[in-house]
């Protein structure tokens, strides 16, 4: 029986993971930090599954990074863990390089001191973040770096470090640089689930809701689809470095228009910048809300804007389809009616 560890497996995308390798016969151990109160949350439906185990452990503890590799010496460690809220790493720049960065060291050490080079596949849960102020549309696996955050700064260092232990220690270290995935499970304060979830309160409170950048695009594709695409890439003959994304780019204003459509309402945006607003254009007859036609549904305000934000991504997953015959199967219709679906329940 094949067994893998997941750092950060109670987050969106560990989750899905656990479930997908679990399916495919796994032994899975899973690491998450201690919380006061046992909350599985997103673990709900695999909690009792017998080849699932969780150890608590913060990543930042490379003891007990060391210890969890000693004891449960995995085929495969994905490593998801991360402080991954870009926006929250501008105000804890230091905690997210600790995370995010050193964190990563300490799994690529454990691997190393225990001995297991040649056991033990890596998966690093590299970002699209780190092309930021993009040199060129689409990114693709040559494309320059050049991060605008201190998230995607610690994630850089991670990057290279997964490449350097490849290179120097002969570990099977692979990056995935993923490019946005969200679902139902995604964490409240990412743009997604604010959208969708705000949408659902704003027909029951008539509340506007309040958002930064509208003007930013993203290559959005739903996280069921790119776990595989993670469990593929350690699977290769080879480590490597590969793009997964869905080749199509949308904005904050489009994603907006959608989650409102899929609660029957259609809305138009007017006015610029900070004075930019959403009004409500139609509603369909069977919609049970609070709102009426005209009433303003989005706002602009300052203090959901970054102080430097990536303006638009856009990945060319051609590397992704061609290795390993990986490319996305949900398109973003279909993941912000879901997701849009989740937060109506
Ligand atoms: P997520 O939902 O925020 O999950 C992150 C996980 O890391 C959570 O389980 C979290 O646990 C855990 N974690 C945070 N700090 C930790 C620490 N100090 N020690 C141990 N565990 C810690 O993020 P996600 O969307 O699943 O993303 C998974 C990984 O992919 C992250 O590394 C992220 O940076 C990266 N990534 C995500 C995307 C995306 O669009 N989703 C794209 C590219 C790359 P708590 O619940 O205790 O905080
Ligand atoms: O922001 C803009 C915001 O926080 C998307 C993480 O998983 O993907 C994620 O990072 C865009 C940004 O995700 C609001 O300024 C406007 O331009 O949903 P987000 P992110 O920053 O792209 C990458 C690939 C990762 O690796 C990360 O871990 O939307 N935006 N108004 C807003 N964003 C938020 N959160 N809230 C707003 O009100």
């Amino acid at each position: 029986m094949k067994t893998a560890l997941i750092t950060g497996v109670n987050g969106q995308d560990g989750s899905y993971l656990a479930e997908y390798l679990l399916n495919l016969g796994y032994k899975v151990h899973g690491i998450m930090r201690r919380w006061s109160t046992p909350i599985l949350g997103r673990l709900s439906g695999i909690q009792d599954n017998e080849r699932f185990c969780v150890h608590e452990c913060d990543i930042t503890d490379s003891g007990g990074i060391f210890s969890i590799i000693k004891e449960t010496r995995p085929h495969e460690i994905y490593n998801l863990a991360a402080q991954s809220f870009v926006g929250h790493s501008f105000q804890n720049p230091s905690y997210t390089s600790q995370v995010d960065g050193l964190g990563v060291l300490n799994v690529l050490e454990g691997i190393r001191l225990n001995g297991l080079e040649q056991n033990t596949k890596f998966y690093q849960a590299s970002t699209s973040e780190l092309y930021g102020k993009v040199q060129e549309s689409p990114q693709n696996e040559e494309t320059v770096f050049r991060p605008r955050s201190p998230y995607a700064i610690a994630k850089l260092y991670a990057y290279w470090l997964t490449v350097n232990y490849r290179e120097s220690y002969g570990i099977h270290a692979s990056n995935g640089i993923l490019f946005n995935h969200e679902s139902p499970r995604r964490g409240r304060e990412f743009v997604s689930q604010k959208i969708c979830q705000g949408v659902v309160k704003c027909l029951k409170n008539g509340k506007p809701i309040l958002l930064g950048n509208l003007d930013s695009k993203r290559d959005w594709g739903h996280a069921r689809d790119y776990v595989e695409a993670m469990h593929k890439i350690v699977q290769y003959k080879k480590p490597l470095d590969l793009v997964i994304a869905t080749g199509k780019t949308y904005s904050v204003r489009d994603l907006c228009i959608l989650a409102f459509k899929y609660n029957g309402i259609d809305i138009e945006f007017t006015g610029k910048g900070m004075q930019e607003f959403a009004i409500v254009k139609n509603i369909d007859p069977f919609t049970n809300t609070v709102i009426s036609l005209g009433d303003t549904v989005i706002e602009v305000s300052e203090k959901f804007y970054r102080p430097a934000d990536v303006e638009q991504l856009l990945g060319d997953p051609t590397k992704a389809k061609k290795i390993l015959n990986w490319e996305a199967k949900t398109s973003f219709e279909a993941l912000i009616k879901e997701m849009v679906e989740a937060c109506k329940v």
